[in-house]
C-alpha cells in the first residue's frame, strides 16, 4: 500500500459515505518521442488541485459533495507496456463495477487505451471524442503499436466511433487514411471555417461518451506543459464550451482521461489548469446544487 500520495483537491475531497467519483492516477511514460516528463503529470495535477476553490465559479456548487476519491496510483517500474496496459484496463474495470465514473490522469497517451476498452465492456455504444493536436493514427512508431502515436489506430481497429477535436499536426499518411474513410476530423482549419462545429459534433455522437483530453489539443499558451506545444490549439472557452455540450447530452459522459501533462519549471500554472478542467467537468456531470443555480448549457 502507498503511504502519503496526494489527493485531489487535498483531504476535503473524500465525503463521508460512498463517493461517485474514482481518481485513478496512471503514470505511464514507456514510448515517448520529443519530451520527457509525463509519468510526473498526475503528481503535478493533484499538488496543485488544493489550491483549487472547492465551490465552482461557473457552475455556483461544491462539486466535492459528489465525493471524489484519489486512488493510490498505478505502478508500472517493474512491467513492459502489455502488462501496464492490463493493469490500467482492470483498475478501470474494478472502479466501473463499483459504479463509480473513472478518471484517469497519464501518462502518456496510451492509458486511453485500456481505459476505453473497459469503459466499452459496460457501455457497448461508447464513442470516443478526443481532444488533442495530433490525430494519433499511425500504425506503429518506434516499432511499438502501442505507441502514444498510434491510440486512435488501435481503437479505430477495434470498431468504436470516434470524433477527433483540435487537431493540427499529422503525417501525410495519417491524412491518407482519414480520406480512405471518409473520416472528417475537427482540426483547427475545419472549426474556423464551421462556426457552428460544435453543432455538427454533437449530432455524430449516438452513444455514450469517452472523453480523452491530451492537454496538447489546449493552445501552448495556456498550457506550455506537454512534449509538443503545437500553436492555435483551443482556448479554455472553447474546451469547456465543448465539455458542457457534451455532459448535457442525454447520454453524458462515461469516462474521462487527461494526459501528456508534462510538468515544466516556471509553467506550475498548467498544472493548476489541468486540475481546475478536470473539476469543472465533474461539475458539469454531478449537479449537487439546486438546479435554478446551474450555469444553462447544451448543443446548440
Ligand atoms: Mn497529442
Amino acid at each position: 500500500m502507498i503511504q502519503n500520495y496526494p489527493r485531489f483537491l487535498g483531504e476535503e475531497s473524500e465525503v463521508e459515505g460512498d463517493s461517485r467519483i474514482s481518481i485513478i492516477s496512471a503514470p505511464l511514460a514507456k514510448t515517448l518521442s520529443w519530451g520527457q516528463g509525463t509519468d510526473q503529470g498526475p503528481r503535478a495535477l493533484l499538488d496543485a488541485s488544493p489550491a483549487l476553490e472547492a465551490f465552482d465559479d461557473e457552475l455556483l456548487q461544491e462539486t466535492i459533495q459528489a465525493g471524489i476519491e484519489t486512488l493510490p496510483p498505478l505502478a508500472f517500474h517493474d512491467c513492459n507496456l502489455e502488462t501496464a496496459c492490463n493493469r490500467i484496463e482492470a483498475a478501470v474495470g474494478k472502479e466501473l463495477a463499483r459504479h463509480r465514473f473513472p478518471v484517469i490522469l497519464g501518462g502518456e497517451h496510451t492509458v486511453t487505451v485500456p481505459a476505453v476498452l473497459a469503459c466499452r465492456k459496460v457501455y457497448p455504444d461508447l464513442h470516443v471524442v478526443q481532444i488533442d493536436a495530433h490525430l494519433d493514427l499511425r500504425e506503429s512508431f518506434d516499432n511499438t503499436p502501442l505507441s502514444h502515436a498510434c491510440v486512435m489506430r488501435r481503437l479505430a481497429e477495434q470498431g468504436i466511433p470516434f470524433s477527433q477535436v483540435g487537431i493540427r499536426s499529422f503525417s501525410g499518411e495519417e491524412w491518407q487514411l482519414v480520406r480512405e474513410r471518409g473520416w472528417q476530423p475537427f482540426t483547427v482549419a475545419r472549426m474556423r471555417r464551421e462556426p457552428e462545429w460544435l453543432a455538427a459534433l454533437c449530432r455524430e455522437i449516438k452513444g455514450p461518451v469517452y472523453l480523452t483530453i491530451d492537454v496538447d489539443g489546449l493552445d501552448p499558451s495556456i498550457m506550455p506543459a506537454t512534449g509538443t506545444p503545437e500553436p492555435d490549439g483551443l482556448s479554455w472557452v472553447q474546451a469547456t464550451d465543448l465539455i458542457r455540450a457534451l455532459a448535457a447530452r442525454g447520454q453524458g459522459i462515461v469516462g474521462l482521461d487527461l494526459v501528456e501533462l508534462a510538468p515544466r519549471p516556471g509553467a506550475e500554472h498548467a498544472a493548476f489548469l489541468a486540475a481546475k478542467l478536470i473539476y469543472r467537468t465533474l461539475g458539469y456531470l454531478f449537479p449537487v446544487a439546486s438546479p435554478r443555480n446551474r450555469a444553462q448549457g447544451g448543443c446548440p
